[in-house]
């Protein structure tokens, strides 16, 4: 099963906005806001939609900074391939509030939780932080990573 997904950081006055997610996939981690792609929508308004549900802000000018792939097996099956398309925006609009899904912390640029988030995310979070654009491929087993790859994209 293929998964079309998003994740939006807001970055402003040298913090960025992360959630603790309540729950579904990654429940307890802090990540960006973001989720599934719906089948009458783009990516861009996708990642709109998402911050609004989950924390009540509609995000000012989203900017494409990449490309994830997270491939998880279970002994040796592939079980879902998630295609993850990362945004990030330096204004929103409304006023922040928590949700049954999310609740939003902002963080300094150079204090992020790295240990209570997904493990790929020092990989590649910190390429975005520094304002490049980045594709990473990363193998998980059980949601545990085994293998990954992270390259910078040229523009
Ligand atoms: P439902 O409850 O189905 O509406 P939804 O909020 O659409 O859920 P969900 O909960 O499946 O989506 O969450 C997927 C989110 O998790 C996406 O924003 C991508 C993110 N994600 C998945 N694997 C990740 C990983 N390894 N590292 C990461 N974010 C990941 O940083």
């Amino acid at each position: 099963m293929i998964f079309l997904e998003t994740l939006l950081y807001i970055i402003k006055d040298g913090k960025v906005l992360l959630i603790r997610k309540k729950r579904g996939l990654g429940s307890g981690y802090f990540n960006g806001v973001g989720g599934k792609v719906e089948s009458n929508e783009d990516i861009y308004n996708a990642a709109i939609r998402e911050c609004i549900e989950e924390i009540g802000v509609k995000p000012r000018e989203l900017k494409w900074m990449g490309l994830l792939e997270f491939w998880n097996y279970d002994n040796g099956n592939v079980e879902s391939i998630h295609f993850v398309h990362v945004f990030t925006a330096n204004d929103y609009e409304g006023e922040l509030r928590e949700s049954d899904e999310a609740e939003p912390i902002w963080f300094n640029v150079g204090e992020i939780p790295f240990n209570s988030m997904w493990e790929d995310d020092s990989l590649w979070l910190p390429i975005i932080l520094s304002g490049r654009r980045v594709y990473g491929r990363f193998i998980f087993n059980g949601w545990k990573m085994i293998n990954h790859e992270v390259h910078p994209i040229c523009i």
